[in-house]
């Protein structure tokens, strides 16, 4: 795939971050999936988590797609199409509870095709309930709990270097059978050291103009 294509058949927002003569062997391709309750499930939200979480990998060198079901309006079947197409190293999948179906599937079949790839899920859902998702879907390789910039770019490093996970703070994971959860990262303190948000990975003719500037920011809490 050429590495300035940026929306490929089935109107979708593949783009590459890193020219592929420029991806060594101690980066990897990531494909981040913001998944839906259903495919018809659509909105014109960003996905602010995922932009961010880009952007952080991106400037490591990795090479970042970004898949939005929801903005997209697509179907598993497609969006599992895309996956087998780009052939991400790592799969990323968040979403809220109501969206875990739709996580839990995409990893199961993503894993059932294509085994090496290894599987991580974020955002709310996976971060409240970790154990739980990790023991329903083994499949799910990692979990990042909260904030996802610093622990994907830590968590990608160990990968690419052969190292252990469980020095990267934030994950959760089985080992022998056994739920382990890191210590808690802290949160980012410089929020003005965070790259800006990965637009460039969205269909912008899909987002709303006004929910994009209402929510936008780091800092937002509720
Ligand atoms: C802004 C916001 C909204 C906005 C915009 C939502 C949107 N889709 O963008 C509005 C007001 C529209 C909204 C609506 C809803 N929201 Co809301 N919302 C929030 C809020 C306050 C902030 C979310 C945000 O933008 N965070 C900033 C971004 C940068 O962070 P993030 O998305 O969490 O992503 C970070 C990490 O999670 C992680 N990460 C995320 N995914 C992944 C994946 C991988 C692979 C990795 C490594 C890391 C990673 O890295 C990211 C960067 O640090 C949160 C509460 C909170 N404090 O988080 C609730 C929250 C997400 N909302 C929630 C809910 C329930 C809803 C609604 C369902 C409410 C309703 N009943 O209608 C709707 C759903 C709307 C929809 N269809 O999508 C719940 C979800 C709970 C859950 N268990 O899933 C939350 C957590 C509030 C709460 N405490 O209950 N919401």
């Amino acid at each position: 795939m050429s590495a300035e294509s940026v929306r490929t058949a089935g109107d979708f927002c593949y783009h590459s971050g890193v020219p592929s003569s420029r991806v060594e062997s101690a980066v990897s391709k990531v494909l981040l999936v913001q998944n839906a309750y259903h495919y018809q499930h659509h909105t014109h939200l960003q996905p602010l988590g995922l932009m961010y979480v880009a952007s952080a990998l991106r400037q490591k060198g990795h090479e970042v797609g970004l898949l939005d079901m929801k903005v997209e309006q697509m179907s598993m079947d497609a969006a599992l199409d895309h996956v087998g197409r780009f052939r991400p190293d790592v799969l990323g999948v968040s979403g809220m509870s109501f969206e875990s179906a739709s996580m839990y599937e995409m990893a199961k079949r993503a894993k059932a095709s294509w085994p090496e790839m290894t599987i991580v899920a974020g955002g709310p859902h996976a971060t409240n309930v970790p154990e739980d998702a990790l023991k329903q879907v083994p499949e799910l390789d990692y979990i990042c709990l909260g904030e996802g910039e610093q622990t994907s770019v830590e968590m990608m490093d160990q990968l690419t270097n052969g190292r252990p996970m469980d020095k990267v703070n934030g994950l959760a994971f089985m080992a022998d059978g056994r739920f382990h959860q890191t210590p808690a990262r802290d949160f980012i303190e410089d929020l003005d050291a965070v790259p800006f948000p990965a637009w460039d990975l969205v269909p912008l003719k899909n987002i709303s103009s006004s929910t994009a500037a209402a929510s936008s920011t780091l800092g937002r809490n509720s």
